[in-house]
């Protein structure tokens, strides 16, 4: 009998323990970074995770808890960047907590294989990379090779656009990204207008055996140097959309019972 329950009590303690892909997160700001890995250069600074301050500089942050992505996710984020080099990318892998890129042009994520970065780029590189112009001097673009290492050239590029705002200028921009699997959109300071979209599916792309995929950011800085700061980021396992169209069907019923 005793042992009936002490095995029901150990199942029941075995169940209720959180799985990681229900280990939804969210950091309000980061003074605490508690769960947070930091490489490179990447340091906690106040309330803020500090991905470069200086020239020649790389750094990698990931949440030590991997997150599942085969239904899909929201994640949003803030960032501020002032400087003229070179930027930074959120990046999704299956390296290590460990993975850390390349400076400069490589954002601090190129070199990282089995990885998916969307950099948010503000120094024009000789890749081909994304016209610039001298209002809109700003590239977002999804870069991949795959399970090999990844690398900031336009022909691993799956998609990119020139963003209407600047990066780099020390506003603090708001990122989201929304994933369904199949499709990505990209979100900067305009909630209601996607500011890039591309046809991804993880699952192919990468190799994720546990459909989990180790999460964060990298940085990366040259000759140019620059400041760049995340402030807070939460991220979903459940896609956004779900819930959008949920509060969506709200007013309707309030609508028809008038
Ligand atoms: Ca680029
Ligand atoms: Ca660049």
């Amino acid at each position: 009998m005793k042992k009936t329950l002490l095995t029901m009590i150990a199942l029941g303690s075995a169940l209720a323990l959180p799985t990681a892909s229900s280990a939804d997160m969210n950091y309000n700001n980061f003074d605490s970074v508690l769960g947070i890995v930091l490489n490179g250069i990447a340091s906690q600074y106040e309330d803020k995770l500090r991905l470069t301050n200086g020239q020649f500089q790389s750094s990698s942050v990931w949440y030590d808890i991997p997150q599942a992505v085969d239904k899909g996710f929201t994640t949003t984020f803030q960032f501020q960047a002032s400087g003229s080099g070179d930027g930074l990318a959120f990046v999704l892998q299956n390296e290590s907590l460990s993975a850390l890129g390349g400076e400069g042009a490589g954002l601090g994520y190129s070199g990282i294989s089995n990885s998916l970065a969307i950099e948010f780029d503000f120094y024009p590189n000789l890749f081909g990379e994304q016209i610039w112009t001298a209002d809109y001097p700003n590239e977002i673009s999804l870069q991949t090779r795959g399970i090999l290492p990844n690398h900031p050239a336009s022909n691993y590029s799956l998609e990119h656009t020139v963003a209407r705002q600047k990066i780099n200028s020390g506003d603090i921009n708001t990122v989201k990204i929304d994933y369904i699997p199949g499709s990505l959109q990209v979100f900067m300071n305009e909630m209601d207008y996607p500011m890039l979209m591309a046809s991804v599916d993880l699952l192919t792309i990468l190799d994720l055996p546990q459909k989990e995929a180790i999460v964060g950011f990298t940085g990366g800085t040259g000759e140019s140097s620059s400041t760049q700061d995340i402030l807070n980021w939460s991220f979903n396992s459940v896609p956004e959309p779900a819930f959008t169209s949920l509060l969506a069907a709200i007013p309707l019923v309030l609508r028809r019972r008038r």
